[in-house]
């Protein structure tokens, strides 16, 4: 009894020095962006809140909404202008009371590139870590297939395939905003707007604020998912992206003689985040980031947003901490 005691006092006085000022801080807030074809309270993202709640004891979850009714919030997931709705859920973040010390960020699918947006673009309140789950992040270079039955994002893809690079569909169309098919390069960067600015690809305009903000995460964690075939090339999600054809010999070609690349070569020719001008030239802050070892790639095995239980251990580990 008597040992206990002393065990129990020894450990309690390590405690009060080094652990108790921790212990008694509550969790770092979570922000949670959903993806494509979900809504804010959908029953998948409110189960998902309260599982992190399970995890982390205590900590306040906010779910990003574009519009409260379910219905509508869903479709703003197709329909929209993004740079909008990043300034629209930036207002929204600043103005909830339990955000203003700061928090992490969790982006589901398209959510993660949209945080991103808020990160580099304002970043108030400030995000400490932040983690994209199949997000696409280098774009896409097909727009994703629908589930059977889904006449919204059936109209939406026909919509978007047709017209892509077109000014309607590029302040319109969610998913031509981030269309960016390495085949017809310097179309994508004539006529989008949302990727090449976060992306900061057009030279000569160039923002230096997103480059600061992006590089100021303590942490950027980056889910791959392993079978992914919604994502087009599913390395979008660790910032890589099949290699631009050289601009310099396709300019005599006309579109009838250029070569489309099959499948598996356009597989083969990935670049990876390192080899992109985006890292080698620090174009947002991601060689900086990743020099004191910022970046994690990670992987979830599975199909797109198959999250399974692979989640949890990074929700352990880059969510909730205590300042
Ligand atoms: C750079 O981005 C910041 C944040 O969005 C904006 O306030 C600023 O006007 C931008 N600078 C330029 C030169 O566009
Ligand atoms: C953390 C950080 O650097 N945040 C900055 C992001 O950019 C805005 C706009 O310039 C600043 O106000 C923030 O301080």
């Amino acid at each position: 009894m008597l040992t206990l005691r002393l065990v129990l006092h020894v450990l309690l006085s390590f405690l009060s020095v080094s652990a108790l000022p921790r212990v008694l801080s509550s969790p770092r807030p979570l922000v949670i962006w959903h993806g494509l074809g979900d809504s804010y309270s959908s029953p998948g993202m409110l189960e998902f809140a309260s599982l992190i709640k399970e995890v982390h004891p205590g900590i306040y979850v906010h779910l990003v909404y574009l519009e409260e009714d379910i219905d509508k919030d869903r479709r703003a997931g197709f329909y929209g202008n993004v740079d909008q709705q990043v300034d629209f859920v930036a207002a929204q973040l600043a103005s909830i009371p339990e955000l203003q010390g700061g928090f992490d960020g969790i982006g589901f699918s398209q959510g993660g590139q949209f945080l991103r947006a808020f990160v580099e673009r304002y970043n108030f309140p400030a995000v400490n870590n932040l983690i994209t789950f199949g997000s696409q992040h280098m774009g896409i270079s097909d727009i994703p297939g629908c589930r059977p039955y889904d006449f919204l994002c059936q109209v939406a893809r026909r919509t978007a395939k047709q017209a892509v690079y077109g000014t309607w569909a590029q302040s319109n169309l969610v998913q031509a905003q981030y269309f960016r098919d390495p085949s017809n390069y310097e179309k994508y960067l004539s006529s989008n707007h949302f990727l090449t600015s976060i992306n900061n690809e057009i030279p000569g305009s160039r923002n230096e604020t997103y480059n600061r903000n992006l590089s100021s995460l303590n942490s950027l964690v980056l889910v791959l998912f392993t079978e992914d075939k919604t994502v087009v090339p599913k390395e979008s999600s660790w910032f890589g992206a099949e290699a631009i054809q050289d601009l310099s010999n396709t300019h005599g070609l006309t579109n009838m003689e250029q070569i489309p690349l099959t499948a598996e070569a356009k597989l083969s020719s990935i670049v990876p985040m390192r080899q992109q001008p985006i890292y080698t030239e620090n174009w947002i802050g991601l060689k900086e980031l990743d020099e004191r070892r910022g970046i994690l790639f990670e992987t979830c095995k599975g199909e797109h947003m198959q999250l399974g239980g692979c989640w949890k251990d990074l929700v352990a580990k880059f969510v909730g901490g205590r300042d």
